[in-house]
């Protein structure tokens, strides 16, 4: 490690050990420690999808806005979604049983309506970042590393772009070669931190919010996480800079979009970030040039795939994207989690430094495969080591820091499809799947109960099956 990273490296230190997503119980009880988390789910919108694709009329929405008075809640429609259906806002948000009750009743008032599903906020799937440097063990270590020196002489990535749909990014000295111009869809003012809502900068601004301020976290607050940084730094960290760490695909393109603000994203603004990365076209956002062929989510809820999530997943697909979701913190089935329980979904647990499933880690039939996503229970060396910044609410200096949390596993995945396309663009979405499963190193059931899909990712066989597969 040469001198400036240590420099960056105690400006990390200020970032103390923090659950960093909301906890509806249990935070950090001791040092290192952080239990696993069953995420809340709350919305302050409506998805409305009529079964003809067309437009909410004004006599439908001051129909649902009488339902929603009726319940002290007053409703307006916001726009119509890049993937069928409109967005209608309520004012404040809402637990899931009430956002259910309104979303039911609404639905029986027209025929012509498909579906109405709550726009359900999805948050980052990190769960802590820490101290002291060590190295990037995820990466090499026979364990539980993913093999990813071998691969590298077969393909390092070139040219294949991988949307980061997440918090956005900093401008970190180890990234800025690899970043493309990307997006802001955080439409909420209040919540962008950028006193506007989509632009085309996708500036990560700091989540840090105060107690009481989400909802989903009615009494803690948190310092900014950074956490689209240190996702984008796990997949494409420039190499052989002399600073910093490598990413797992350096020679990728990194596409940043947006839909993360303080207390997460809204459902309707990740899946117009999703299809606008894949290159589909989002009514009022110019058509992204630069279309993804990998689109990474490290967030998501406790909430199974919602229909309007299903619709963008198969969207993306059908555009010839690979969609990798993070299965989850929580050490449940990943069928119960949106969205990488959606079908079609590259669907990742978290392992440990040994290759086993790490403790937080949902699991389940739904998983495609795992990768490292770290355990700092005892120390931190054991999470992933990644970029950050070192500001605790407003942007500050470059700095590293590590991290725990299938957030942390989705991307090393990412970063193995990238080489794979780059080895062979020809590969679709469900060959891809597939590769990656077969060529996975099975993780032994007592090291996952519950089921790791394939087992622990490897990179290098994945490459190599790539290399001689059919499309
Ligand atoms: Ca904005
Ligand atoms: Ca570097």
């Amino acid at each position: 490690m040469n001198r400036s990273f240590r420099r960056n490296w105690a400006m990390a230190g200020l970032l103390a050990l923090c659950a960093t997503l909301p906890l509806q119980s249990g935070a950090a009880t001791r040092s290192g420690k952080v239990s696993k988390e069953i995420m809340p789910t709350f919305s302050a919108g409506l998805i409305i999808k009529l079964s003809n694709d067309g437009s909410l009329d004004p006599d439908l929405v001051a129909k649902a806005r009488q339902i929603a008075n009726k319940y002290g809640i007053s409703l307006s429609h916001l726009r119509k979604l890049a993937r069928g259906g409109d967005v209608v806002a309520l004012d404040r948000e809402l637990p899931p049983e009430l956002v259910r009750r309104l979303a039911d009743e609404i639905a029986k008032l027209d025929a012509r309506i498909d579906y109405v599903e709550p726009d359900v906020v999805m948050v980052p799937m990190s769960l802590s970042n820490d101290k002291h440097v060590s190295a990037q063990w995820n990466l090499t270590e026979f364990a539980g590393g993913i093999n990813l020196p071998e691969a590298w002489a077969m393909s390092k990535g070139k040219d294949v772009v991988v949307a980061v749909v997440d918090s956005g990014v900093r401008p970190h000295i180890d990234l800025m070669a690899n970043l493309l111009p990307g997006y802001d869809f955080v439409s909420n003012r209040a919540t962008a931190r950028d006193g506007d809502g989509r632009d085309p900068f996708a500036w990560d601004e700091g989540s840090w919010y105060s107690a009481g301020q989400c909802h989903s976290d009615q009494l803690g607050a948190k310092d900014s996480l950074w956490h689209g940084t240190h996702v984008a730094g796990i997949i494409g960290a420039v190499s052989n800079n002399s600073t910093g760490i490598t990413g797992a695909a350096p020679k990728a393109k990194i596409l940043p979009v947006r839909v993360v603000g303080r207390c997460g994203g809204y459902t309707s603004d990740i899946i117009d970030g999703m299809m606008w990365a894949a290159g589909l076209p989002v009514a009022g956002v110019p058509k992204n040039p630069h279309p993804a062929k990998v689109i990474n989510l490290s967030l998501g809820s406790v909430t199974a795939c919602s229909k309007a999530f299903q619709a963008a997943v198969t969207a993306v697909r059908e555009a010839g994207a690979v969609v990798v979701a993070a299965a989850g913190n929580s050490d449940i089935d990943v069928a119960r989690v949106s969205p990488a329980g959606c079908q079609g979904v590259v669907s990742v647990a978290a392992s440990d430094r040994e290759g086993k499933k790490a403790y937080y880690s949902n699991y389940g039939r739904r998983i495609t495969v795992a990768a490292p996503g770290g355990d700092m229970q005892d120390v931190a060396e054991n999470g992933i080591l990644s970029l950050l910044n070192s500001g605790t609410k407003r942007p500050a200096g470059d700095a590293m820091a590590y991290m725990q949390g299938t957030s942390m596993a989705a991307p090393h995945v990412s970063a193995v499809v990238a080489l794979m396309l780059s080895r062979n663009p020809n590969l679709s979405p469900d060959r891809v799947q597939q590769l990656l499963k077969g060529s996975a190193r099975p993780i032994p059931s007592q090291d996952c109960q519950g089921g790791c899909g394939g087992g622990l990712v490897d990179a290098a066989a994945a490459v190599a099956a790539a290399a001689v597969a059919a499309p």
